[in-house]
């Protein structure tokens, strides 16, 4: 018996679909699978250049003087761009690692926001289970559905904090050198106060990660000497680079100004309250906090601080902010496993 021609050709893209189907699944485990192999063959520390023995402030560089084109034209809170005059000043060279931060727990007894309970006040919509004290994980996903919600790939783990980052059943053990992550802005100006720093505005920060030159183009492709993500984000990360997740610090070849991992590996606070563009910043070469018009209506109550540089999750095909001149806002109470920070100090220059 002739089957009808419709069936016929139904039957043969069901064929093609299956295929595809089953092509697609085989790309994802072999991906996964790559993924896996690069974590147990990645390095726990790298080498980093020996400080000058007379450096006044080891570990840390000198950022000269200038003015700077803040700013970046691939999302809308990059704009407008604005010419900030940034005086010298000392920043970090690498990113504070886990080795510094649990140096300042020991001494100082600080408890960090995600090893506290949640503010149920602040936030009386969650859950009991997202009270918890905890943070924000990054989870690959297996499979993705709907309309590519975040949720997909993010989770509040109970339980998570940057002495866990990946939640219970994680550690830190051996990880004394990578970035410490889990932090909020609050944990970060605690440890910044007991170094006798700050952390830096939004255009110490830039102005550092250019390397204290504007260039009239900004380059926006990925950069080659960063830990991001390459591959298909979230589900496809082929680590080219070197690193599926978090690197330890220093393992990139650090910018002109000697700063290591200014973009990629962990996004960084700054001590800028967060605006949705750059509009409020005319006149002014820094907002903290920031007048509270600029605040958009039914934004978080809690206050966000703005992060830059990006993270190892950035990709071209989600997010591009793997650039000096990129932005985006961090909620003051939450933690999340791809950020960290680092400090600035102003102080005479060499
Ligand atoms: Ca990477």
């Amino acid at each position: 018996m002739q089957l009808p021609f419709f069936t016929t050709r139904a039957c043969a893209w069901l064929g093609v679909l299956a295929l595809c189907v089953l092509a697609l699944a085989g790309w994802l485990w072999w991906s996964a699978q790559r993924s896996e192999r690069h974590l147990r063959q990645e390095p726990m520390a790298c080498a980093l250049p020996a400080a000058a023995a007379n450096a006044p402030h080891p570990g840390m560089v000198w950022v000269p003087a200038g003015t700077l084109a803040l700013g970046d034209t691939v999302y809308a809170e990059e704009l407008p761009l604005q010419q900030v005059e940034v005086a010298g000043f000392w920043l970090d060279r690498t990113e504070v690692t886990n080795d510094e931060f649990a140096a300042f727990v020991k001494a100082s007894g600080y408890v960090t926001v995600a090893e506290r309970a949640v503010d149920a006040a602040a936030h009386p919509e969650l859950p009991p289970e997202m009270r918890k004290p905890g943070a924000v994980v990054f989870i690959s996903p297996t499979q993705l559905s709907g309309q590519g919600s975040p949720t997909q790939w993010w989770r509040y783990v109970p339980g998570a904090n940057w002495r866990h980052p990946g939640g219970p059943g994680t550690s830190i053990e051996g990880r004394g050198a990578f970035a410490v992550v889990q932090v909020t802005i609050e944990d970060a100006q605690a440890y910044a106060r007991w170094k006798g720093r700050t952390l830096p505005s939004e255009a110490q920060w830039e102005w550092a990660a250019r390397g204290a030159k504007n260039q009239e183009l900004p380059d926006h492709a990925q950069p080659a000497q960063a830990n991001t993500w390459q591959g298909l984000f979230p589900v496809a990360n082929s680590a080219d680079d070197g690193f599926v997740g978090l690197a330890p610090v220093g393992c990139f070849a650090p910018n002109a100004l000697g700063l290591f991992d200014m973009i990629g590996n962990a996004w960084e606070l700054t001590r800028d309250a967060y605006t949705p563009s750059h509009a409020v910043l005319v006149g002014q070469a820094e907002i903290d906090p920031p007048p509270s018009s600029a605040r958009p209506a039914g934004a978080s109550p809690v206050g966000q601080h703005v992060i830059k540089g990006g993270s190892f999750l950035c990709a071209p095909n989600y997010c591009m902010r793997y650039r000096a001149g990129a932005r985006q806002a961090q909620d003051d109470d939450l933690a999340v496993s791809h950020l960290g920070f680092r400090t600035a100090l102003v102080a005479p220059g060499p």
